[in-house]
């Protein structure tokens, strides 16, 4: 007798909702972090995460944005927490650049409501914004931005209410995959459960070794700034914002209750380990540099001070899609990471299909995708 069905590893964002959809299923669930849940350590902090439908990152992701959307507002309502903005997404780059086709291609198969606008409309209708001739823009109108750390929060407590326990700032130190059970040694804890899911971003190479995950943890900064004149970038006039520039993919969030205007960029910054990452904003020059030549060019009335800067992981994988599978020797042990920087919109999906796969239950989406194979 298992004093667990499913192990869950890593109690980010794609954990913390498998175990919830696993708690709800009636199973017995254990959440184990190395750190308290949620946390400033891995991909989900930082108050806001982007939810885009017209997808540039490729059209066959929009099905499944479609499902995360449905699963997240299903989320708010049995939480009673306000999770999503639904603030618009304005998607910005050159006629003709990659970009601005897969936004375009996403948007017209998949029929989803939006704006297609020249420079000149943008700036007529968000004087905030200045472009050159050569930029156009799409309006993604389902767009918006999920409070990233009230979600994890949302899962957890409700993971809880459906009997999962967590253990918080216990470090795994041994995953042993048997035949048909699995066993998890933290220093104070073993564990043994019938099924097993690897959440840990980019510490899954310490976790499983052997599936050689082809990540890359990149650190990655963003940071909030004082707008020169209050309200010019809030939430209720002012969408979020993507720059596909000659100089960098960066993106935007309206100044949600006065935290201040978010920009990030998508490309670009350190590799990494988890255990090395300089988790101070400012440890670089460019940390704040290359923010402020965006904002500079484009968005000057929001370069005001520097209100605070914060530290993040990407978990790059080679083609930048994600990895959601089985453990090829172990089906009983299943994994999701590699989600590049696009994957917190999603978690609320993958969540859901982790679960399914614990449970050998047909998909509500198909993972073809996203097999680990595909690197082979
Ligand atoms: O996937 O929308 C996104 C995103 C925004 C910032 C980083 N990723």
């Amino acid at each position: 007798e298992y004093e667990y069905d499913v192990i869950v590893v890593g109690g980010g964002s794609m954990g913390v909702a498998a175990a919830y959809y696993l708690a709800k299923a009636n199973q017995r669930v254990a959440v184990i972090d190395r750190e308290t849940v949620p946390n400033e350590k891995g991909s989900h902090h930082g108050q806001t995460r982007m939810l885009r439908f017209g997808y540039s990152e490729g059209q066959s992701y929009v099905p499944l944005v479609k499902c995360a959307y449905e699963l997240w507002r299903e989320l708010e309502q049995e939480s009673k927490r306000t999770l999503y903005i639904q603030s618009g997404a304005l998607l910005m780059g050159r006629e003709g650049s990659n970009f601005i086709d897969e936004v375009l291609h996403s948007s017209t198969t998949h029929d989803l409501p939006h704006e297609v606008l020249t420079s000149e409309e943008i700036m007529t209708r968000w004087p905030e914004i200045k472009l050159t001739k050569e930029y156009m823009g799409v309006l993604d109108t389902l767009a918006g931005f999920l409070l990233s750390e009230e979600c994890v929060r949302a899962y957890k407590e409700l993971a809880q209410k459906h009997g999962a326990v967590f253990f918080e700032n216990e470090l795994v130190l041994d995953v042993d995959a048997k035949n048909d059970e699995v066993s998890v040694t933290s220093a104070t804890h073993n564990f043994r459960a019938k099924k097993l899911i690897v959440t840990a971003g980019a510490w899954t190479h310490e976790l499983l070794p052997q599936i050689n995950m082809p990540i890359e943890p990149i650190r990655k900064t963003f940071a909030w700034f004082k707008p020169k004149r209050e309200n010019l970038y809030n939430d209720l006039q002012f969408p979020c914002v993507v720059f596909d520039t000659s100089f960098g993919l960066y993106y935007g969030f309206p100044d949600y209750k006065g935290a201040g205007f978010k920009l990030g960029r998508h490309d670009g910054g350190q590799l990494t380990t988890p255990d090395q990452l300089n988790r101070t904003f400012g440890a670089y020059e460019e940390d704040e540099a290359e923010l402020r030549l965006l904002l500079d060019a484009y968005l000057s009335q929001a370069s005001g001070e520097l209100i605070r800067g914060g530290v993040c992981i990407y978990d790059q994988s080679p083609d930048e899609d994600f990895i959601v599978d089985w453990h090829p020797d172990h089906p009983h042990i299943m994994f999701a990471g590699g989600f590049s920087g696009h994957g917190f919109k999603f978690a609320s999906v993958i969540g859901k299909l982790l679960s399914q796969m614990a449970l050998e239950q047909p998909l509500l989406h198909p993972i073809d995708l996203f097999k680990l194979s595909r690197f082979r």
